[in-house]
C-alpha cells in the first residue's frame, strides 16, 4: 500500500518535472515501460490470493490510468509552449526584398511551349471548355481504329509511327501520333456518356506531347499538339466558325484579324476545314494581321459519326466539332521564333530571351478581349 502511493507521487511529480518532450518520454518509460515502475506493480499480481489481486489489482489499474492522464496533458503543455518556442525562434521576414540576380541566384523562366498552352486553355476555358489528358503511349485501337483511321491509311506506316513492343496480349503499341485518343477515351468515359444521355454537353481541349517519325528544319520527332472537341446534340459547323474566329483573335491578340476556312480531308472529321489567319510579308520578315497572304494554322471539321459511334455513342444522336493544331508552330508564330529545334536544345540564353515570367499567368490576365 505504501509503496502504492511512493510510486504514485514519485510518477506524477516526475511528470511535472519534465521540461520537454524527450524527458517526458523519458519519464512514460520509467514508469510505464516494460521495466516501469506501475509495470513492476503488475508483475507483483501474479503470486498474490485472488481475493487480493482483486483489489490490489484495480488500485494499480486506476493508478495506471492516473498517470497516464497526466501524461497526456503534460505533453499537451510542453506541445503548445514548443510551437510557441519554435515560431518565436523561427520568424521570416516575408518583406525582404529578393536576392539580386547574379549572385548565385538566377531567375528561371516558363518556355515558351507551357506558356502558349496556358494561354490556349486560359482563352478556351472561357468558352467554357475543361482541359483533358491521357497516356503519351497509347494501343493502336484508340490511336488509330477509333478516329476512323483505315488499316492500311498511310498514317499507320511504320515509317510515319513509332510502333512499340506489343502489349502481353499482342495489342499494337504505339507513341500517340496526335492527343486524339484522348478525346475518344473521354467520350468512352462512363461519366460523360451519362452526362450526355442527361443532356449535356462536352468541351474539351487536349494538349500534350504527340509523336511522328519526322525530323527536319520544321518537323521535330516529339511535337505538341491541342486538340478540342465540342461534342452534344445541336452543334453545328457555324459553332465551330464562330468558336475557332474568337479563339484566333484572342490568341493573336488582333480583333479584326482576317480568317479564311478552306475544304480539307481528315479522316476523323467530315465536312472538314483548314483555317488560314491573314498575313502579309515585307523585307522576308512575317506579319500576322490584314494582309495580302494566308498562312495555315490548324485544322477542323465535324466529327465523323464513325468516330462518335467508335465511341459509343449514337451518331443520330450526337454531333459535335472537332479542330487540332500545333502547339509549336503557333508559339513560332506569335513570339517570332525562327527555329523549331531551339524549342529543345535547353540552351539558358535562349531560354532567358525567350522565356515567361512564372508571375506573368495568363490564365490570370488572359481574356477575349470582350
Ligand atoms: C491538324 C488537324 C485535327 C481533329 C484534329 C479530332 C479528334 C476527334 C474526332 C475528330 Cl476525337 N477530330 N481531331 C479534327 C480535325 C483536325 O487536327 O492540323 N492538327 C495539327
Amino acid at each position: 500500500m505504501d509503496d502504492l502511493s511512493t510510486i504514485k507521487s514519485a510518477a506524477l511529480d516526475a511528470v511535472i518535472a519534465a521540461t520537454d518532450l524527450g524527458a517526458l518520454e523519458a519519464v512514460r518509460v520509467a514508469v510505464l515501460g516494460k521495466k516501469g515502475s506501475v509495470t513492476g506493480l503488475m508483475k507483483t499480481l501474479g503470486a498474490m490470493a485472488p481475493e487480493q489481486r482483486r483489489e490490489f489489482g484495480a488500485k494499480v489499474n486506476e493508478l495506471k490510468g492516473e498517470v497516464e492522464a497526466a501524461l497526456e496533458a503534460r505533453k499537451g503543455t510542453l506541445s503548445t509552449s514548443a510551437l510557441a518556442t519554435r515560431l518565436a525562434s523561427e520568424k521570416v521576414d516575408i518583406s525582404l526584398p529578393i536576392r539580386p540576380e547574379g549572385q548565385g541566384v538566377e531567375r528561371g523562366s516558363l518556355h515558351p511551349i507551357g506558356q502558349v498552352m496556358d494561354e490556349v486553355g486560359a482563352i478556351f476555358g472561357e468558352m467554357g471548355f475543361t482541359w483533358a489528358d491521357g497516356p503519351d503511349i497509347e494501343d493502336d485501337w484508340h490511336n488509330f481504329t477509333a478516329l476512323n483511321i483505315p488499316p492500311n491509311h498511310p498514317a499507320r506506316q511504320m515509317q510515319d509511327t513509332f510502333y512499340l513492343p506489343p502489349r502481353a496480349d499482342g495489342t499494337p503499341m504505339v507513341l500517340r501520333t496526335h492527343t486524339s485518343p484522348v478525346q475518344a477515351r473521354t467520350m468512352l468515359s462512363k461519366d460523360v456518356q451519362m452526362r450526355l444521355a442527361d443532356g449535356g454537353s462536352l468541351r474539351i481541349i487536349v494538349p500534350g506531347r504527340t509523336y511522328r517519325i519526322d525530323s527536319d528544319a520544321t518537323h521535330a520527332p516529339m511535337f505538341h499538339q491541342v486538340e478540342g472537341l465540342v461534342i452534344d446534340r445541336t452543334t453545328h459547323m457555324g459553332h465551330l466558325k464562330g468558336c475557332l474566329v474568337d479563339f484566333c483573335r484572342a490568341f493573336f491578340e488582333i480583333d479584326d484579324l482576317p480568317l479564311r476556312f478552306r475544304p480539307s480531308y481528315f479522316p476523323f472529321t467530315e465536312p472538314s476545314a483548314e483555317v488560314d489567319i491573314g498575313c502579309s510579308w515585307k523585307d522576308g520578315e512575317l506579319k500576322i494581321g490584314a494582309g495580302d497572304s494566308w498562312l495555315e494554322i490548324l485544322g477542323s471539321g465535324m466529327v465523323h459519326p464513325n468516330v462518335i459511334r467508335n465511341c459509343g455513342l449514337d451518331p443520330a444522336i450526337y454531333q459535335g466539332f472537332a479542330f487540332g493544331m500545333g502547339i509549336d508552330r503557333i508559339a513560332m508564330l506569335k513570339y517570332g521564333i525562327p527555329d523549331l529545334r531551339s524549342f529543345f536544345d535547353s540552351d539558358l540564353r535562349w531560354l532567358r530571351h525567350y522565356g515567361f515570367s512564372a508571375l506573368e499567368s495568363p490564365s490570370l490576365t488572359g481574356g477575349l478581349g470582350r
